[in-house]
């Protein structure tokens, strides 16, 4: 960044202190993760110089047969790795990809049911200070209490009590396989549409260790930047009956031009997600997150349902004593990144939650293994355990920092696909 470090060197700076921040730190935010290289490059490109709304070979701007070959490749890719027959790449992120849903097939006033965003949904599926929350009625389904799972009977009750014109399924923070074929019959008996929004767990699907929503639902949306290692950004697919008023509620309905440099990098990230690197990833990210929850259990921390079936796992810390703010804080200063979560049914507030949320996708991108994620569970206990021991904070800062200098960033074979 030469060019960058000569005309902003405020900008410059704190990018590289941010790289330098990414390296020197364990990330366990469910969230995150690395992408490659490629697709940074893709997303730094003069794509960005480019104005192209519509859609490719039917622009309203001249000089659009770049950024058409990089649009047309992305959809194909993404129609590829999901099984999809109809994909459309342009969302900017995925609150606009659920919009898009929304506002496809809902009028102002319509039903929408989804999962508590206490109990794990997402500010997109009726959160009241959200457009969803806002422009519809909204019910919500969540787990039950006693089991940490998503109780179908209950969702079942309520679409039938509440005949929903929209059932949502999809969690930022479920640690447990999502029946999207229930989800589907439910919505069917019910006449509802069945929307999956997978941005959690995409990547896990395109590597096999997650069931596709792909067979049962009319809309699946999702972000390309978690588990799936894209850039930031969104993507819908859908049966093909609803291509077109997909596209046009994208384009013009709540975008103008799309980010063809966010396209051309998802197209770089689906191409990457179809090797056998990509699926051993996957394959080693939920491993390592049954792992690291099997430790966390063993060291005496309750889990949210007991455990886990994905990336991710929630710790209630209430028989630790301590709020999960609290643990976020002091886990960030000896470089351990991660965030405090409600856990479900939490008595204390979303800003002063019970519990965190631990995430394997970055660590796994890495390289780090099951011997490794074990030794990152016995720090966060350590510093859990003993949160006034300075001796215990430096001990544990520098078995971060050594087990971060061992996975630079960009060097493991699990993240830059061949
Ligand atoms: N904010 C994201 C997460 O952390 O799960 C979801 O959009």
């Amino acid at each position: 960044m030469i060019t960058l470090k000569n005309d902003d060197p405020e900008v410059w700076r704190a990018i590289q202190e941010e790289v330098e921040r990414q390296q020197n730190t364990i990330d366990l935010i469910a969230s995150e993760n690395i992408c490659s290289p490629a697709v940074q490059e893709a997303q730094g490109s003069s794509m960005t110089n480019k104005y192209a709304e519509g859609y490719a070979r039917k622009r309203w701007y001249a000089g659009c047969g770049n950024v058409d070959t990089v649009e047309e490749l992305a959809i194909e890719r993404a129609k590829q790795i999901f099984g999809a027959e109809h994909a459309n790449v342009q969302p900017h992120a995925g609150s606009q990809a659920n919009m898009a849903v929304c506002f496809s097939v809902l009028k102002p006033g319509d039903r929408i049911l989804g999962m508590d965003l206490s109990h794990g949904g997402h500010l997109t599926h009726g959160f009241k200070k959200n457009f969803s929350g806002m422009l519809y009625e909204i019910t919500h389904y969540g787990v039950k209490k006693e089991t940490g799972y998503i109780d179908y009977d209950e969702l079942r009750a309520i679409a039938i009590k509440t005949k929903p014109h929209i059932i949502i399924a999809g969690a930022s923070a479920y640690p447990r396989i999502i029946d999207f074929q229930k989800f589907g019959k439910i919505a069917d008996e019910v006449g509802a549409y069945f929307m999956a929004d997978i941005a959690h767990i995409a990547g896990l699907i395109v590597g096999g260790v997650h069931p596709s929503p792909i067979p049962y639902a009319d809309f699946v949306t999702t972000t390309t930047h978690k588990t799936l290692r894209g850039p930031r950004g969104g993507l819908i697919l859908c049966k093909s009956k609803y291509a077109k008023q997909i596209d046009s509620v994208i384009f013009p309905g709540i975008q103008g031009g799309p980010f063809m440099h966010c396209i051309a990098a998802k197209a770089v990230a689906f191409k990457e997600a179809m090797t056998e690197e990509f699926k051993q990833c996957q394959r080693q990210t939920v491993k390592n997150a049954k792992t690291m929850a099997q430790e966390f259990v063993k060291r005496g921390y309750t889990l949210v349902s007991g455990g886990t079936d994905n990336h991710l796992f929630l710790i209630d810390l209430r028989n630790k004593g301590i709020p999960g703010k609290e643990a976020q804080i002091l886990l960030e200063e000896v470089g351990i990144i991660l965030n405090r979560n409600t856990i479900p049914f939490d008595e204390r507030g979303a800003n002063e939650p019970s519990g965190i949320r631990i995430g394997t996708p970055t660590v796994t991108s890495r390289g780090i293994k099951e011997a490794e994620v074990i030794k990152i569970a016995e720090c966060i206990d350590k510093i859990l355990s003993n949160p006034s021991d300075i001796k215990i904070k430096e001990t544990v800062q520098k078995t971060i920092r050594d087990l971060c200098s061992a996975h630079p960033l960009y060097e493991e074979a699990c993240q830059v696909a061949k």
